[in-house]
């Protein structure tokens, strides 16, 4: 079963991993350097089964990114809650105001200014996958803003112009602008490369939280690989994701061993009912998801 490679991954960590402090203070089992793979042939997709994953946040989320947004309220309005952590502990830093993480999340919904000033993640994966700045020279040795790249536009029309090329590439990791984020990108790199008429994708992750982060990256990558095929007249090729610090957090322990205990069971597949006239233009709605027939839920608290 496709799933096993997580589990065992998930297992591996869990027993053999080195103790680390991280950033967030809670501290990881963590390995360095992962790699799985999945065959997207046929619809097939790498959404987990053991716990019910929810693929249609996860896809707002991805949707969000293409339309350049860095700002937490169109998730907000959609009821999407997986960004609020971040510019919630911005503004209780910088405000010194400690108010709760619901009372910030409905202010951001209700008072648009405020959440202009407050909800905004800085210059995230949106913004430098569809607008990445660049900067043109001027007189005195100044330079100023040019138009941005749309490095997402480029890929789909470099595969259709050069298929053979090994230039395919979304870069999340801005390296001047890294320090004006809430959150340097962890699913930082995606290669796209054509097989006959297969495309794949390679997603390089520096960062992984295995059991809250990574079912959410690998289904979105997933889905960024199906709409890119559909876009370019290609099938869906094979996945492969690499990691970084691929870890399990200390306080998901409950998790799992919850999650270990289950077994497979099914093989979910995509459909996208329609197909949009370019990549920027897919709605939730032309997405369905058939066999997937997921155990329960497994809550876990997300480190911030
Ligand atoms: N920080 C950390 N420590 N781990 C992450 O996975 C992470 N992911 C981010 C931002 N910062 C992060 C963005 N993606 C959840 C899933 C993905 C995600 C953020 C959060 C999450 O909490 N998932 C829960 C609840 C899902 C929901 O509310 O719909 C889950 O059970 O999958
Ligand atoms: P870091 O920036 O200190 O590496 O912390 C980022 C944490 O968020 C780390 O646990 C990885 C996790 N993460 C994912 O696993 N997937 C994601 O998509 C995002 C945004 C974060």
């Amino acid at each position: 079963h496709f799933e096993q490679q997580y589990l065992d991954l998930m297992r591996r960590i869990w027993r053999e991993g080195g103790e680390r402090k991280d950033r967030t203070g809670i501290g990881t089992r963590s390995i360095f350097g992962a790699t799985l793979r999945f065959d997207l042939a046929g619809g097939a997709m790498p959404l987990i089964t053991t716990k019910r994953v929810y693929w249609k946040t996860a896809t707002r989320e991805l949707l969000w990114f293409l339309t350049g947004a860095t700002n937490i309220r169109p998730l907000v309005l959609q009821n999407v809650k997986i960004w609020n952590e971040w510019p919630h502990a911005r503004y209780v830093e910088e405000t010194g105001d400690e108010i709760a993480l619901d009372i910030f999340v409905e202010r951001v919904r209700e008072d648009e200014e405020f959440a202009a000033k407050w909800g905004d993640l800085g210059p995230i994966y949106g913004k430098q996958w569809v607008d990445w700045p660049t900067y043109q020279p001027v007189a005195g040795g100044l330079f100023r803003k040019g138009p941005g790249i749309n490095q997402v536009a480029e890929v789909v029309d470099s595969l259709r112009d050069n298929p053979g090329s090994r230039r395919h590439i979304i870069e999340g990791w801005n390296v001047a602008e890294v320090p004006q984020m809430a959150l340097p990108p962890c699913h930082k790199t995606y290669q796209f490369h054509v097989e006959g008429n297969r495309l794949n994708c390679l997603l390089y992750q520096r960062s992984c939280d295995v059991a809250l982060g990574l079912p959410f990256n690998l289904w979105s990558a997933a889905l960024l690989q199906c709409m890119i095929a559909q876009q370019v007249d290609l099938e869906p090729g094979e996945l492969v994701w690499m990691g970084g610090d691929t870890h399990l957090y200390l306080n998901h322990e409950d998790l799992i061993r919850e999650q270990l205990s289950r077994e497979p069971q099914g093989a979910p597949r995509l459909e996208i009912v329609r197909r949009p006239p370019s990549i920027f233009d897919y709605a939730i709605e032309d997405f369905a998801v058939h066999d997937y027939a997921p155990h329960g839920p497994i809550k876990a608290p997300v480190a911030v």
